[in-house]
C-alpha cells in the first residue's frame, strides 16, 4: 500500500509516494495528513522526499505556470527569480499571534487569542482553501538529522515557493520520516496560502489572501499559517518553530532559541573563538556572519546568520547549533564593498524575491553595484530606469541560497553538537546614544542590556521605516512567550553555566550618526576591528574604562590602522549623555512597567544601578 490514505481525496488524484514505514509515529503522521486534507480538501497530496528530482521537477513545474522566472543560466546558473503579490512582502507582525491558553503567557508584546477562539476563526478559513491545489507533505529537520539539540517537525503547504524555500531552509527528506516513525516528537505545521482554484480556474504567479494569520499554539506545539506566501509567514520551520516555538521548548528544557548569527573568529595566531549577536531584522547579522576582516591576518568563518540555539553544556559552556541549512537574507545593500561572501555564494542555485531583473536574465538590485543598470524590469514586473524614482527592488528583496555554497562557510558548520560559545554581542539600529561597543559588567548585566535593545524600524516587517522601537534581544516578533518570563530565563541560563567558563556579553552599534546624518562608523569589514577589541578583552590582553552603561575600550585601544576615522567622529561614538541616557532610562521603566510585574527584580536592580552611576558621576 503506497497511496496516501486520504478520504476526501481520489485516490487517482494522488501522487508522490507515501514512504511505507512502520511504527506508530508514522500512523499518527498519516492519521494528522489524512485530518489537514479532509479539511483543505487539496486535489493531490505529494509526500515531498527532498530527493534532487523532485526539486527539478517542482521548479521546472513552478517556471512553466510563471510562478517563478528562471535566470539566464550564463550568469546565474539553476537560479530563479519569484515576484511576490505587492502586498505580501514582508512579515505581518499584526497578523501573528500566539494562541496560549492563558492570555499572561502570551505577555503583552504578541497579539494573544484564546486558543478555541482562534481554531474556530481558522478552520472556516482553512476549510477547501487547498482546493484545486497540491498539498506538499514536508518532513524536516533543524539541526543535523539526530543531532543532540535537534527538532523536527513537518509542514503541510499548497505553495510550491514555500516547498522550494523549506528545501534550501532545512534539511528535508526521508531520514526524517524515519525518525518520526520511529516515535520522536515532531512539531506540526499547516500553511495555506488561502487561494483556493475553481474548476477549470488559471492560477496566478503569487496566490495569497488579503485576510492572513500567523497563529502559534505554544501548548500543542502547532503553527497555523493562512494567507501569505512570504518568507517569514510561509518557511514555517523559520520564525515560527525555530524561534517562537522552539522558545518555549527552551524555556521548558532549559535552553534559548535565539535570532543570532553565529561565527568562529580565527585570531593571526591561529586561535578560534565563538560569537553569536543578536540584531533585529535587517540590522546586520547576514553581514557579520560573513565578515571578512579588514585588519591582516583575521579569519572569519561562517555558522549561521539567523537563528541559534543555545545549551548549556555539561561542561558550563554555552554551546550553540545553527538550526537552519540555508540563507533567507535581505538583497538590498548587498554587493562586493560590503559583503562581498554573499555576492560570491549567490553565483548560482539560488532563488531571489522581489529583485529586479536585467534584459540579460540576470538580477539587479540597490547595492549590487555602484551604478544600476541603464534599463530594468521592476520587482512588481514593471520597466524601469534610474531617473524613474522607484526603488527597483523591493527594500525587503530576499535570496535563498543553501549555507554550503558560502565560500567561507566553517567546514563543521553543521556538526551536531554545535559550538562553544565565547561571547554574545546585542545590536540594534540606533542613530543616537549607543556606543560602537560597550562590555557588560557580568551575565546579569548583559541580560538587562540585551532587554534595553531598541532599534530604527526597517522593511523586514510591516510598519514605518525608521521609527524607534523596543527590541528585546531582538526577539520581539519571535519571542513565544511572555517577554519578562523570558528575560528571567536567560538569567536562569546564566546560573547553569560555569562563571569562569559562560560567554561575555557585549552591546555593539554599528549605526550612529553625526550631527550631518552620515555613519560614524565606516562598519562592514571594518567591524571586524570591533571583534578585535571583543577578542583581546576575552583574554585579558587589554584593560575597559568603566562607565556608567557599562566598560568601554579606550580608543587607543582599537585597531584603526588603515582607516581614517577621524578622533572628533571617534569621541562621538563612544560620547554618553547623561540626559539622554536618563531619558533612555525612564523609557527602559515604561517598558517594563507593560509586564505587569513580571519583569525579574534582578533587571530592576540594574535599571536603579544604571540610573544611580548616570546621577553620581
Ligand atoms: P534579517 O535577515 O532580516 O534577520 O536581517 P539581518 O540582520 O541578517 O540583516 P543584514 O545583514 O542583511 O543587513 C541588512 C542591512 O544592513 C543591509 O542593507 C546592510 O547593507 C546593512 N548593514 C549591515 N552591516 C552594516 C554595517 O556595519 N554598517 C552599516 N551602515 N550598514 C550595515
Ligand atoms: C527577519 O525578518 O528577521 C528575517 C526574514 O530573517 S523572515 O524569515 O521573513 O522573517
Ligand atoms: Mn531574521
Amino acid at each position: 500500500d503506497i497511496s496516501p490514505r486520504i478520504t476526501d481525496v481520489a485516490p487517482q488524484r494522488t501522487f508522490g509516494v507515501r514512504p511505507r514505514l512502520d511504527g506508530d509515529g508514522m500512523a499518527d503522521l498519516i492519521g494528522w495528513v489524512d485530518q489537514i486534507a479532509a479539511l483543505t480538501q487539496p486535489d493531490r497530496v505529494h509526500w515531498v522526499d527532498g530527493s534532487r528530482a523532485e526539486n527539478d521537477a517542482l521548479l521546472r513545474g513552478m517556471v512553466e505556470q510563471g510562478k517563478l522566472i528562471k535566470l539566464n543560466p550564463e550568469w546565474r546558473p539553476g537560479s530563479y527569480l519569484a515576484r511576490s503579490h505587492p502586498g505580501d512582502v514582508a512579515r505581518t507582525e499584526g497578523r501573528t499571534f500566539i494562541a496560549s491558553e492563558r492570555e499572561a503567557d502570551a505577555g503583552p508584546t504578541n497579539n494573544w487569542a484564546a486558543p478555541d477562539q482562534m481554531r474556530a476563526t481558522l478552520t472556516p478559513l482553512f476549510e477547501g482553501s487547498m482546493r484545486g491545489r497540491t498539498m506538499y507533505v514536508v518532513p524536516f529537520s533543524m539541526g543535523a538529522v539526530g543531532g543532540p539539540l535537534s527538532h523536527i517537525g513537518v509542514q503541510v503547504t499548497d505553495s510550491e515557493y514555500a516547498v522550494a524555500s523549506i528545501e534550501v531552509m532545512t534539511r528535508v527528506g526521508s531520514d526524517v520520516l524515519r525518525e518520526i516513525a520511529d516515535g520522536a516528537p515532531w512539531v506540526k505545521t499547516v500553511h495555506s496560502v488561502g487561494a483556493p482554484l475553481a474548476p477549470g480556474e488559471a492560477d496566478v504567479a503569487w496566490p495569497c489572501n488579503d485576510e492572513k494569520y500567523i497563529v502559534h499554539f505554544p501548548e500543542t506545539l502547532e503553527v497555523w499559517s493562512y494567507g501569505s506566501g512570504y518568507g517569514g509567514n510561509a518557511i514555517l520551520a523559520k520564525k515560527c518553530f525555530a524561534l517562537r516555538i522552539a522558545s518555549v521548548i527552551g524555556r521548558d528544557e532549559g535552553w534559548l532559541a535565539e535570532h543570532m548569527l553565529l561565527i568562529r573568529v580565527i585570531d593571526p595566531s591561529g586561535r578560534a573563538y565563538h560569537v553569536a549577536a543578536a540584531f533585529p531584522s535587517a540590522c546586520g547579522k547576514t553581514n557579520l556572519a560573513m565578515l571578512k576582516p579588514t585588519i591582516p591576518g583575521w579569519r572569519v568563518e561562517t555558522l549561521g546568520d539567523d537563528i541559534a540555539w543555545l545549551r548549556p553544556g555539561e561542561d558550563g559552556r554555552l554551546w550553540a547549533i545553527n538550526p537552519e541549512a540555508g540563507f533567507f537574507g535581505v538583497a538590498p545593500g548587498t554587493g562586493e564593498s560590503t559583503n562581498l561572501t554573499a555576492v560570491e555564494t549567490l553565483w548560482g542555485n539560488t532563488i531571489f524575491t522581489n529583485v529586479a531583473l536585467r534584459p540579460d536574465g540576470d538580477v539587479w538590485w540597490e547595492g549590487l553595484t555602484d551604478t544600476p543598470p541603464a534599463e530594468l524590469t521592476d520587482w512588481q514586473g514593471k520597466p524601469w530606469t534610474p531617473d524613474c524614482g522607484r526603488p527597483a527592488a523591493h527594500p525587503n528583496s530576499r535570496f535563498t541560497v543553501a549555507a554550503a555554497q558560502c565560500p567561507q562557510i566553517a567546514p563543521d558548520w553543521d556538526a551536531p553538537q554545535g559550538v562553544p560559545l565565547d561571547a554574545i554581542l546585542f545590536g540594534g539600529r540606533r542613530a543616537t546614544n549607543v556606543p560602537l561597543v560597550v562590555e557588560a559588567t557580568d551575565w546579569t548585566h548583559g541580560v538587562f542590556l540585551g532587554s534595553t535593545i531598541s532599534s530604527e524600524r526597517t522593511a523586514a516587517a510591516e510598519g514605518t521605516v525608521g521609527e524607534l522601537r523596543r527590541d528585546p534581544f531582538a526577539m520581539l516578533p519571535f519571542c513565544g512567550y511572555n517577554m519578562a518570563d523570558y528575560f528571567g530565563h536567560w538569567l536562569r541560563i546564566g546560573q547553569r553555566l560555569r562563571f569562569d567558563r559562560s560567554p561575555r556579553i557585549f552591546q555593539v552599534n554599528w549605526f550612529r550618526k553625526g550631527d550631518d546624518g552620515r555613519f560614524l562608523w565606516p562598519g562592514f569589514g571594518d567591524n571586524a576591528r570591533v571583534i578585535d577589541w571583543i577578542i583581546r578583552r576575552l583574554d585579558g590582553e587589554v584593560p575597559a574604562v568603566d562607565s556608567p552603561i557599562g566598560r568601554l575600550p579606550r580608543t587607543a585601544d582599537l585597531d584603526l590602522e588603515g582607516i581614517d576615522v577621524p578622533q572628533e567622529d571617534l569621541d562621538a561614538l563612544f560620547a554618553i549623555d547623561r540626559d539622554s541616557w536618563l531619558r533612555e532610562a525612564d523609557l527602559t521603566e515604561e517598558f517594563y512597567d507593560t509586564f505587569d510585574g513580571r519583569v525579574p527584580p534582578a533587571l530592576r536592580a540594574e535599571l536603579e544601578a544604571l540610573r544611580y552611576r548616570l546621577t553620581h558621576p
